[in-house]
């Protein structure tokens, strides 16, 4: 269960986020803040405490916080995001983990070693590693080397076609696994009982488990259904202009 999550308001800079679907537009600033209120109003009934952190303008995609770090029971490790203008964002990010972790259990990956949280995927004690553009061999092992050293483990699986793992995969704990497009054959995730995100829906791949809840995008159907059919209590926020710029529920926090 998860007690914490931290979440990082939009910065007006948002509209010059990092994007891969220029046709989507730029976001609505004000929309996405509304947007990322009913983000945290979700949160809140999972029944989480959620640590708000004030918006950075000097990053544009610095809402997106899952990517700074990645948090477990036994230690935290800060990344090191492999998006030139995500450089440095990272560092904002150790303060407040100081609240909730001693220096001891908070871990940092360093050049030429690049991670990015959205490539880490937790399964209970191990943790699956995207090998990405974003997330190299380098950051990936001592990404690992850290984990193994708090008793966890971690392994590699290389990715063809998104931005991170996460963007294909999300955990829904009970060995139950939503998967979209190139992992839908994996034999790394054989051994899940998947749960096949239809290609028209591939963007809602990207859910999140809170405390036996899923939170789903907005406008996605298919995978509500079978996500409810699934026996999980189903929240639904929309994340249309987060959307705009690759981004979606996982990537605006960090839960714990
Ligand atoms: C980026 O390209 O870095 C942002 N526009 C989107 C980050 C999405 N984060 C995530 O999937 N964890």
């Amino acid at each position: 269960m998860f007690k914490n999550v931290i979440v990082r308001r939009p910065s007006k800079s948002l509209v010059n986020g990092i994007t891969s679907a220029p046709e989507l537009g730029k976001p609505d600033y004000e929309l996405a803040l509304k947007q990322h209120d009913s983000y945290i109003e979700a949160l809140k009934s999972c029944g989480v405490e959620v640590t708000v952190l004030e918006a950075d303008e000097r990053y544009p995609d610095s809402c997106f916080v899952e990517d700074v770090a990645v948090l477990s029971k036994n230690c935290a490790i800060v990344t090191n995001p492999g998006a030139m203008t995500r450089k440095g964002e990272e560092k904002e990010i150790i303060d407040i983990l100081k609240d909730f972790y001693t220096d001891d259990k908070i871990e940092y990956v360093k050049a030429p070693g690049t991670i990015e949280g959205g490539d880490v995927m937790m399964v209970g004690d191990h943790f699956y590693v995207g090998l990405s553009e974003r997330t190299n061999e380098e950051g990936a092992k001592q990404f690992i080397e850290a984990l193994e050293k708090h008793g966890l483990t971690g392994s590699m699986v290389p990715l063809k076609e998104v931005l991170h793992l996460k963007t294909g995969l999300a955990y829904l704990e009970n060995n139950n696994l939503l998967v979209a497009g190139e992992f839908v054959n994996s034999p790394e995730f054989e051994k899940f009982n998947k749960i096949i995100i239809d290609e028209s829906e591939s963007y809602s791949a990207n859910c999140i488990w809170v405390n036996d809840k899923v939170i789903v995008p907005a406008g996605y159907k298919k995978t509500k259904k079978a996500v409810e059919d699934a026996g999980y209590e189903v929240i639904v926020v929309d994340t249309s202009e987060y959307r705009k710029l690759d981004g979606g529920l996982s990537c605006l926090s960090l839960r714990f």
